[in-house]
C-alpha cells in the first residue's frame, strides 16, 4: 500500500517535470534515474524519489524565505539590522529536530530495502559471474552450461580501425554496448549471482537491475535479481580494470521461462559435443558452451592450460610405470 502510494508519487513528479525517464536502459541526456526492471531497482528508484522530493521542498522553502527577506527587509525601505541578536533556542531546536525527522523518514524504507537486496535465500537458480580482462564468463551452476561473453566483433572492428567514420559508429545500434553471447535468464525467477574475478577487480553492473557488485579475485560476492519484464538490458564493467576496461560490456537477455528452458536445453545439447579447442574457429564462434575460444585463451590466460575436458591419459601411464 505504502509502496503503491510512493510509486504514484514518483509518477506524479515525473509527469510534472519536463522529462520522462521510464526506459530501463539510460538514454542520452536522460536526467532522472531509470526505474529499472526489478523490484530492487524500483525500490532504489522510490528511495531516490523520496529523497529528491524532500531536497526540492527544502530548497524551495530556503530560497523563498531568502528572497522574501531580501525584498521585504531591504535597506531602501529603512530596514535596520538587529545587532543585538545572538541566538534563538526555539529556532535551534527546530533546525535540529526537523532534519532528524526527515532523515528517519528516509532511513526506515531505505534500510528495509537494503536488507531485502542482500537476502539471496530461496533463489531458484544460480549464475556464477567471473570477470576476466576483458570479458565475462557465466556459469549456470548445476546445469553444466558455461558461456563467455565479450565485446561484439563489429564494435571491436570499428574501435580498432583508425579509418572508422562517425556515420559508421552511428549506424551500429549498440556500439561498444553489445556482446557476442548475452547472459540469457528467465523472467519472474529469483536468480542468485555469485561474482568473482580471475585477474584484477572488475565490477558487474547492469543499471536496469538496480545494483552493482564488485568482482574480486579470491572473493565470492553475492547478489540476486528477479527481472519482471522480458527485454535486453545493457551494462558495463564499473571498476577500472586495465586498458580495455571500457570494452567489456554486459548484455542481459531476459526471456520467458519457456524460452529459457529451450535455450538451456539447446546449450546442453551443444555442450555434449567434444569440446576440442582445435575445433573452434580461429576467431572463436563464441556460441558453443563449454568450448574454449583459443583466441581468448591466448589473449587472457597467456599460456595457462585450457579448462577443456581432457582424455584420461594419466591413468594407463601410471599403471604402466607401476607394473
Ligand atoms: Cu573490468
Amino acid at each position: 500500500m505504502r509502496q503503491a502510494r510512493s510509486s504514484r508519487w514518483g509518477l506524479a513528479v515525473l509527469a510534472a517535470l519536463p522529462f520522462a525517464a521510464l526506459a530501463a536502459d539510460a538514454k542520452p541526456w536522460q536526467l532522472n534515474m531509470g526505474r529499472g526492471v526489478t523490484a530492487s531497482a524500483q525500490h532504489a528508484y522510490d528511495a531516490h524519489m523520496l529523497a529528491l522530493i524532500i531536497c526540492v521542498a527544502i530548497g524551495a522553502v530556503v530560497f523563498v524565505a531568502m528572497a522574501y527577506a531580501m525584498f521585504k527587509f531591504r535597506h531602501s525601505k529603512g530596514a535596520v539590522p538587529d545587532t543585538s541578536f545572538t541566538h534563538s533556542t526555539k529556532l535551534e531546536v527546530m533546525w535540529t529536530v526537523i532534519p532528524v525527522i526527515l532523515l528517519v523518514i528516509m532511513a526506515v524504507p531505505a534500510t528495509a530495502k537494503l536488507i531485502a537486496m542482500y537476502d539471496t535465500r530461496d533463489s531458484q537458480m544460480t549464475v556464477k559471474v567471473t570477470g576476466i580482462q576483458w570479458m565475462w564468463k557465466y556459469e549456470y551452476l548445476g546445469e553444466g552450461v558455461e558461456i563467455t561473453s565479450r565485446l561484439d566483433r563489429e564494435s571491436d572492428r570499428l574501435r580498432q580501425n583508425p579509418a572508422t567514420t562517425r556515420a559508421e559508429l552511428d549506424a551500429h545500434p549498440a556500439y561498444l554496448l553489445d556482446v557476442d553471447n548475452p547472459l540469457v535468464v528467465p523472467v519472474n525467477t529469483k536468480i542468485r549471482f555469485v561474482i568473482t574475478a580471475d585477474d584484477v577487480i572488475h565490477s558487474w553492473w547492469v543499471p536496469a537491475l538496480g545494483w552493482k557488485q564488485d568482482a574480486i579475485p579470491g572473493i565470492i560476492n553475492e547478489a540476486w535479481t528477479e527481472i519482471l519484464e522480458p527485454g535486453i538490458y545493457r551494462g558495463q564493467c564499473a571498476e577500472l580494470c586495465g586498458k580495455d576496461h571500457g570494452f567489456m560490456p554486459i548484455v542481459v537477455k531476459a526471456v520467458s521461462q519457456d524460452e529459457y528452458a529451450q535455450w538451456l536445453a539447446a546449450q546442453k545439447a551443444a555442450g555434449q559435443a567434444p569440446a576440442d579447442p582445435s575445433q573452434v574457429p580461429e576467431d572463436g564462434d563464441g556460441t558453443a558452451p563449454r568450448s574454449i575460444d583459443p583466441d581468448m585463451v591466448d589473449d587472457v590466460q597467456q599460456g595457462e592450460e585450457p579448462a577443456a575436458p581432457q582424455a584420461p591419459t594419466a591413468a594407463p601411464a601410471d599403471a604402466a610405470s607401476a607394473g
